[in-house]
């Protein structure tokens, strides 16, 4: 692998629905310049940027590579991501890590929700989109169509055509070029005259993209009125810059077929011309506390600023690290402080990467990509510098996870070693965690989705531990809905030393927490043993009363009692706490509270009556409706117990093309007829 400087460099990321092409594209780029001899695919499990296992089984990319595409002296990094909703995670990063988004989008399936959820996050990240339609050579593909339907539902974009199909479907041979006014047959790699045919389509494309190009700039605008024409360099670099823009946001349009291999290499030329050197990127930064911009231009000779985006636990490769340098430069024999861990990494091993495939480099250019292995304590998320700068790169923020599994380890061996790999996966997975649930006591798995998860426990295995599933338990709470008061006196006095101990007292609801209070009267207990009453009493807590849950939302206030003056002791007061407190709960009406979650769901508006129909069986309450283009969103309240498997079913209920998300709202009384349900079901679990 050749060295490269930073104006020689391309970043982008590709994304787009799961199958409209990303990997495959990829495998052209590569036998296109040389790198690979054949083209891999996906029935063949052989394609270079689906290089993992797991990836290679499910025919699906669970997530991003990397893909350094030698093309023309210049190196594209290629950031190939998953599109499958459950790997939002890597999208955002890769998008983050890139300087223009190349949204890929199916020439049959036309825009689809990884489209638009992709499309959103370059739009949050304010990069430059470009759009490539493949798949031209499928039966049924419609590039007027599938444009249409971009400019529909991203209406403030403006869509400019470059490449102009030749031929549709199995007629597929080719692409013309609004620019040079040519035709590229095949993969491209010559040009010629255009079919007589397309001559007004195309003459038609060339205004509307020297028009678009002007606008980016005055005076390229102004010498396009006084001349009526632009130089090829002059259209690219407006281009670039209309693309750039927040307030103009261009968007060239490309197509292709990639399987076929036709009109690849004018797409690559485009990625070239049509995306921003890395120099021109922006990108938010902290500073100690202060939030910043890392503005351009970033050389070499700059500070030292470098993002990891990407984590990999192998079993074969061990640990790497793949990161973005905004800033500064690295080579193999530097040591780089983590600004995250505080930690100096050296960086001996240090490469590009091609798929699996690593090349080593001995020095990697201000804005390049690489991938560094055997570093002590780095992780998604975050930034190289040198010694004493205190600048750390802002990571996108995740959305919460959706889905859980309880686990637990399979044998002795993998409790051992369950924590610290479950530990390792969720450092380099933003949108993965894993906590102890006190409250039902289950080692819990947070993710986007089953795929997500599964995906998280077949890497533990190929780790070395073994992990097995259950359904998570909800965590509900204990709470009462009246007053109540209960005596019990605790007395063990035959034989040997006796316990004595009686607590009268009294239970309400609180508005939170638990509250213990005294109010005893003229000593009919001393502070000692209201210590030991209330000792008791919070050791009940945790297990709750009446179903096995965590109390909450109760104050009590022990008012009497009674103490013997040898055999009241420690213990007594503890027991005589404890049941006298159960006993007051159980006679003030308790309940179980259930956590409800505030839920968003987008889906297409045709689907909408189904959503609310199946939400209604959720016990939800919908909150709110609105529709955005094509799209219906619905706001609802709907309990935690209800959600649990939701992601599934939303994906069968749709076909895929509903998204939600949904955060913790508050806790609320579970209704009668369920809650009896769940307190038979403890004491049927107790029976056993
Ligand atoms: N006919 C046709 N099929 C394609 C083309 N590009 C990809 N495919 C097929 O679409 C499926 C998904 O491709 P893949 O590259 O894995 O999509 P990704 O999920 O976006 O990475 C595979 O079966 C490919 O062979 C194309 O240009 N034409
Ligand atoms: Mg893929």
């Amino acid at each position: 692998m050749n060295e490269y400087r930073t104006e020689d460099i391309r970043n982008v990321a590709l994304v787009g629905h799961q199958s409209c092409g990303k990997t495959s594209l990829v495998e052209a780029f590569l036998y296109s310049t040389g790198a690979t001899t054949r083209m891999g695919h996906i029935s063949e499990s052989n394609m270079v940027s689906d290089w993992d296992d797991e990836e290679k089984e499910r025919g699906l990319s669970l997530s991003t590579s990397l893909a350094a595409i030698e093309f023309n002296d210049v190196k594209i990094n290629v950031l190939d991501t998953p599109g499958f909703t459950d790997f939002q995670g890597e999208l955002k990063n890769a998008i983050l890590a890139a300087d223009a988004v190349i949204v890929v989008v199916d020439a049959v399936a036309g825009v689809e929700v990884g489209t638009e959820l992709a499309w959103e996050y370059a739009r949050i990240c304010e990069q430059p989109i470009i759009a490539v339609i493949n798949k031209m050579d499928r039966e049924n593909a419609d590039y007027e169509n599938v444009l249409d339907q971009m400019r529909g539902q991203f209406d403030d974009y403006k869509f400019i055509p470059v490449m102009l199909p030749i031929g549709q479907q199995a007629g597929f041979k080719g692409v013309a070029n609004a620019l040079t006014q040519k035709a590229y047959l095949g993969d491209g790699a010559e040009r010629s005259d255009l079919p007589a045919e397309y001559a007004d389509s195309l003459e038609e494309a060339n205004m509307e993209l020297m028009e678009a190009a002007a606008e980016a700039d005055d005076e390229l605008l102004e010498k396009y009125f006084e001349e009526e024409t632009l130089s090829f360099d002059e259209i690219r670099d407006g281009m670039r810059k209309a693309s750039r823009s927040p307030e103009l946001k261009t968007v060239p349009v490309f197509t292709v077929s990639a399987t076929e291999n036709i009109g690849t290499i004018p797409l690559m030329e485009a990625l070239v011309a049509y995306t921003t050197p890395p120099r021109e990127r922006r990108v938010n930064i902290a500073r100690g506390e202060d939030a910043d911009v890392l503005q351009a231009p970033h050389a070499d000779g700059d500070p030292l600023v470098a993002y990891v985006f990407k984590t990999l636990n192998d079993r074969f490769v061990g640990t790497l690290n793949y990161f973005r340098i905004f800033s500064g430069a690295i080579s193999s024999d530097g040591r780089y402080t983590n600004a995250n861990s505080g930690e100096v990494e050296r960086f001996n091993s240090l490469f590009v990467m091609r798929g699996k495939e690593q090349l080593p480099v001995k020095t990697l250019h201000a804005g390049d990509i690489g991938v560094v292995a055997k570093l002590t304590d780095t992780k998604t998320g975050d930034t190289f510098v040198d010694d004493n700068s205190n600048v750390r790169v802002i990571a996108p923020e995740f959305p919460a996870p959706l889905y859980m599994l309880a686990v637990t380890p399979r044998t002795q061996a993998d409790s051992a070693k369950m924590g610290p790999t479950l530990g390792n996966l969720c450092d380099a997975d933003p949108t993965l965690r894993w906590r102890q649930d006190r409250d039902t006591r289950q080692t819990v798995l947070e993710g986007m989705g089953q795929i997500h998860l599964d995906v998280t426990l077949k890497r533990a295995e190929s780790l070395g531990v073994g992990i097995d599933t259950d359904m998570p338990k909800v965590p509900y709470r204990e709470t009462i809905t009246s007053d109540a008061e209960s005596s019990y006196t605790h007395k063990k006095q035959t034989g040997g030393a006796g316990q004595y101990g009686r607590v009268d007292l009294k239970v309400e609801p609180a508005p939170e927490g638990f509250e213990f209070e005294s109010s005893v009267f003229g000593g009919a207990i001393s502070q000692q043993f209201v210590a030991s009453t209330e000792k008791g009493i919070r050791a009940v807590l945790p297990d709750g009363v009446i179903a096995g849950y965590p109390v909450e939302r109760v104050k009590v206030n022990v008012f009497d009692g009674k103490e013997h003056p040898v055999d009241s002791k420690d213990i007594a007061f503890q027991i005589a706490g404890r049941e006298a407190f159960r006993e007051a709960f159980r006679k003030a009406k308790p309940v179980l509270l259930e956590p409800i979650m505030d839920v968003n769901i987008t889906v297409p508006e045709s689907m909408m009556g189904d959503i609310m129909g199946d939400l209604n069986t959720r016990r939800g309450r919908v909150q709110g409706m609105d529709t955005i283009g094509i799209k219906s969103v619905v706001t609802a309240e709907v309990p935690l117990a209800e959600m649990l498997r939701y992601g599934n079913d939303l994906r069968s209920m749709t076909g895929g093309r509903g998204i939600y998300t949904m955060d913790f709202n508050r806790y609320d009384r579970v209704p009668s007829h369920i809650q009896d349900e769940l307190i038979r079901e403890v004491e049927l679990e107790a029976a056993q």
